[in-house]
């Protein structure tokens, strides 16, 4: 595998670019490899800028959910793009895009985009907040809501690769009113409302993990949690920036039957561009500006372009029954993975992780015992083969309705040649 030119820029990039680049994940310094500088992607390939080509299993952390560049959401953007770029002020698709979202997801009556995972996370949190007129938030270890100060708190994702959980820069007095709690510990949330239950504005969990690899909420955690939120008159947020439309047409919500209050979607919203959004009850919605007195705002919120790329990738996704497509592929990548001895791994829809560890893996702290050497050297392995994967035990993998079974069965054969 040729990678002169990549080496070379990289070295270029790092005297201009912190490290080299514009987020931690792209260093590949948890699994000791050269970065990579893509140049393009099509259907399920990308290719780097020395022509190696890989079949990409990272799928822009989510969003490629129909392959890279498909050509009908190419040629609405283009369409889109003549008109403008973007005006500051409100265009049609950014009612488009909501309503085939509220279709979806029913409990989201009320939807505000944004331009990041990280903006609606926060933005969702300050709401809660303003709503309830309460300072706390309970999150869980190992679950990452994007890079806000108050939910820095034993995150997982990047933070956990690098070994930051709780980032530098961010004072105590702002992560004093953050509770993170054990995922999938029923016990230890009951224990902190009946210490704090009238302090807590809200919960913000990630029903299917996906920033400590993926590891899916018991259906008793969810229920407790959406018991304890309303006993308490507490505000219930689902970050599925991950696991929305990946886990099920639905969301995780619809997966499980438990709907939060407020739901938080990111990238897959955008088809891959800048774009995030928040949104729920009506009764809490209307607590934002102009309609109360939560404050938020976006001069790029709702750009067309993005909302053109979101509402393209979605009406696709459902035309072309993209996520029974997903999941039987899933089918297979399970029954493969089964006969492998000695490995973690956890699937939901289009999400999985294979884990270096023979025991199963529930939480943050499973996770953190899994052998992240065997893990380097199965990514190496991949790499070497033409397969890109996230490169951290601590990321998901994403299938993409372009994958083949042909995929699938390559990586398991290189899974079980590593072991
Ligand atoms: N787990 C992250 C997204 N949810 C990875 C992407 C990044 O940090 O750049």
């Amino acid at each position: 595998m040729k990678n002169t030119r990549s080496t070379s820029l990289y070295r270029r990039m790092c005297k201009r670019i912190p490290g080299g680049v514009n987020s931690p994940v792209r260093a590949f310094r948890a699994v000791h490899e050269p970065p990579l500088i893509i140049s393009r992607g099509k259907g399920r390939y990308v290719y780097d800028i020395d022509g190696n080509r890989y079949v990409d299993f990272i799928g822009a952390w989510g969003p490629a959910i129909l392959g890279h560049a498909h050509p009908e959401v190419v040629s609405f953007v283009q369409k889109t793009l003549r008109g403008g770029f973007g005006f500051g002020v409100s265009h049609p698709l950014e009612y488009a895009l909501a309503e085939i979202i509220a279709d979806m997801m029913p409990s989201m009556e009320k939807i505000r985009f944004v331009n990041s995972g990280t903006e609606a996370t926060m933005s969702a949190i300050r709401l809660a907040r303003g709503y309830t007129g309460r300072k706390m938030i309970v999150k869980f270890d190992g679950c990452y809501h994007g890079h806000a100060d108050s939910l820095l708190v034993k995150a997982g994702s990047g933070a956990a690769t690098l070994g930051v959980p709780d980032s530098a820069g961010i004072p105590t007095d702002i992560t004093r009113n953050t509770l993170s709690l054990a995922f999938n510990d029923v016990e230890m949330v009951t224990r902190a409302f009946a210490a704090h239950g009238r302090s807590i504005a809200c919960v913000i969990v990630e029903p299917v993990a996906g920033n400590m690899g993926v590891v899916p909420a018991t259906t008793s955690f969810l229920t407790a949690l959406r018991t304890v939120t309303k006993k308490y008159g507490a505000v219930l947020i689902f970050d599925e920036v991950m696991s929305g439309f990946r886990v099920h047409p639905g969301g995780a919500q619809e997966l499980y039957g438990i709907y939060p209050d407020i739901t938080c979607l990111g990238k897959i919203i955008g088809g891959g561009m800048p774009v995030g959004a928040f949104g729920g009850k009506s009764a809490i919605m209307d607590s934002i500006a102009p309609l109360g007195p939560v404050y938020q705002a976006g001069t790029l919120s709702g750009n067309p372009l993005a909302m053109a790329a979101g509402l393209k990738t979605l009406e696709l996704y459902r035309r072309d029954r993209i996520f029974q497509k997903i999941e039987s592929l899933g089918i297979v990548l399970d029954d493969a993975v089964s006969r492998i001895n000695n490995i973690g791994y956890n699937r939901v829809g289009g999400m999985f992780t294979v884990y270096f560890t023979d025991r199963s893996i529930s939480n943050f702290d499973d996770v953190k015992q899994c052998d992240t050497q065997s893990f380097s050297k199965y990514h190496r392995e991949l790499r070497a083969h033409g397969f890109l994967f996230p490169p951290s035990q601590f990321e998901a993998a994403f299938l993409s309705s372009t994958h083949r079974k042909s995929d699938i069965s390559a990586v398991v054969r290189i899974l079980s040649d590593t072991l």
